[in-house]
């Protein structure tokens, strides 16, 4: 059992188990060029995530952890873009339009595609998924349940939107979240206080939240 320093208390968990969900670290949330600062966005605020996480993935291979890795995204023909998806906004370039690194989330483009620091491994799972959380309209929670997993350890972006989502639907599936505060990243300070905050008030509502050092630690003494 692996012991993890977390608020509201002490993360246990099991790490043949526990899964590591890195969420959406695609090249247009999170590169320079890419669609999210084509928006104006800061990308350097997500950008600082990659390092820490790269360290958790390294730690949770050696542990031959489970590794899943999400990518928010469309069909080439845009089949399953809702209307309300397309048009919010009023994007001058929206989702299926060219953009900086090719048609925005839409999937086998290079934009959608993952950073090359935390290219999946061969045997990895990659979920694709239209919405902002990872098990709406995706498979991730039969990979999850056909191999035991019940506990899940959390990094990506953003932080309020497809992490929250994310954790949210996890814990409601009776899945128990960890989330690693530097390995999540959010183009708003405020709302990246906010969304951490939110998921471990009244006794851990939607879950835990540590960061990688003590997660690292407690990996390491397992
Ligand atoms: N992955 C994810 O969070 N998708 C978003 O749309 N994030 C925004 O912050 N917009």
């Amino acid at each position: 059992m692996a012991k993890v320093d977390a608020e509201p208390y002490e993360f246990d968990f099991e790490p043949k188990r526990c899964a590591l969900v890195i969420i959406d670290m695609q090249r247009d949330f999170v590169d320079p060029g890419g669609f999210g600062e084509a928006l104006g966005n800061d990308v350097s605020l997500l950008r600082k995530a990659i390092a820490p996480t790269k360290k958790v993935l390294d730690a949770a291979r050696k542990r031959n952890m489970l590794v899943i890795h999400t990518r928010e995204g469309h069909r080439q023909d845009l089949s399953d873009l809702p209307q309300s998806k397309k048009l919010r906004g009023k994007l001058k370039a929206g989702i299926g339009d060219p953009g900086p690194m090719g048609r925005i989330l839409v999937r086998g483009e290079y934009g959608h595609d993952i950073v090359d620091e935390l290219k999946p491994a061969p045997g990895e799972p990659v979920v694709d998924k239209p919405g902002k959380g990872a098990f709406y309209a995706t498979d991730l929670d039969s990979m999850l349940h056909n191999r035991g997993i019940r506990q899940l350890v959390v990094c990506g972006v953003t932080t309020e939107v497809c992490v929250n989502t994310s954790v949210r639907e996890a814990n409601d599936r009776g899945y128990d979240c960890l989330v690693l505060e530097d390995c999540v990243g959010s183009y708003f300070p405020e709302f990246q206080v906010a969304a951490l905050n939110m998921i471990k008030a009244q006794g851990g509502i939607f879950g835990w939240v540590s960061d990688s050092k003590r997660f690292l630690a407690g990996l390491a003494q397992a």
